[in-house]
């Protein structure tokens, strides 16, 4: 156990937690619902310390590249504006959470948050150098997230109990954690960020 001091310059970026990447869902990941419990106490314990949370979501226009019908890898998911592309009602989103749209347009998939969208600057405005990243999946969006997170200079951090990956070949989410690693991502578990503090 090596605790974390939480301070000002951090923010927790949790990944696509939506119905589609939840069991049942068109793509759903295994395991994935198992996410909901450590995601939420993640965004309270940064909630609570007035830290900023931004919630990333896969948010595809209904003849999206990706999908099978165009050549894509995957089944139809997280089309914008269906139940599938819905956040949990399970996800216990801060009344400050930044929403994050990524692949909005049919011709690109965005497998990153920073792909496409104004968080980098949205970091930068908010002096954040540190992010925490959480969510689904460790081997698509939690990965390009993560390494995108370095090449813009952010020093990051990923929870792994707060992740689950799709494994479309059995060992794709450990070949992440490991492909993250070696781009100077580090781990931490949710008992390293503290216990949000009780009221007074
Ligand atoms: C994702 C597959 C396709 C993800 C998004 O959020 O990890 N995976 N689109
Ligand atoms: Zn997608």
């Amino acid at each position: 156990m090596n605790p974390i001091r939480l301070q000002d310059s951090d923010a927790l970026l949790v990944i696509d937690m939506q119905y589609d990447f939840l069991p049942g869902g068109s793509l759903g990941v295994p395991e994935g619902d198992q996410v909901l419990a450590p995601v939420n106490e993640a965004m309270a314990r940064f909630a609570a310390l007035g830290l900023p949370v931004y919630a990333s979501r896969d948010w595809h226009p209904e003849n999206h590249c990706s999908f099978a019908e165009r050549g894509g890898p995957w089944p139809p998911h997280c089309v914008a504006e269906t139940r599938g592309a819905a956040f949990s009602e399970e996800l216990a989103l801060p009344a400050n959470t930044v929403i994050i749209s990524k692949a909005d347009s049919a011709d690109a998939d965005a497998y990153s948050a920073f792909n496409g969208t104004a968080l980098a600057e949205h970091l930068r405005q908010h002096g954040v150098s540190r992010v925490f990243v959480c969510g689904l999946a460790t081997d698509y969006c939690v990965l390009n997230t993560a390494l995108d997170a370095r090449t813009e200079g952010f020093e990051t951090v990923i929870l792994p109990e707060a992740m689950r990956a799709v494994n479309v070949q059995p060992q794709d989410g450990e070949r992440a954690i490991a492909q993250m690693r070696q781009a100077g991502v580090t781990t931490a578990t949710l008992a390293e960020l503290g216990e949000v503090a009780a009221a007074a």
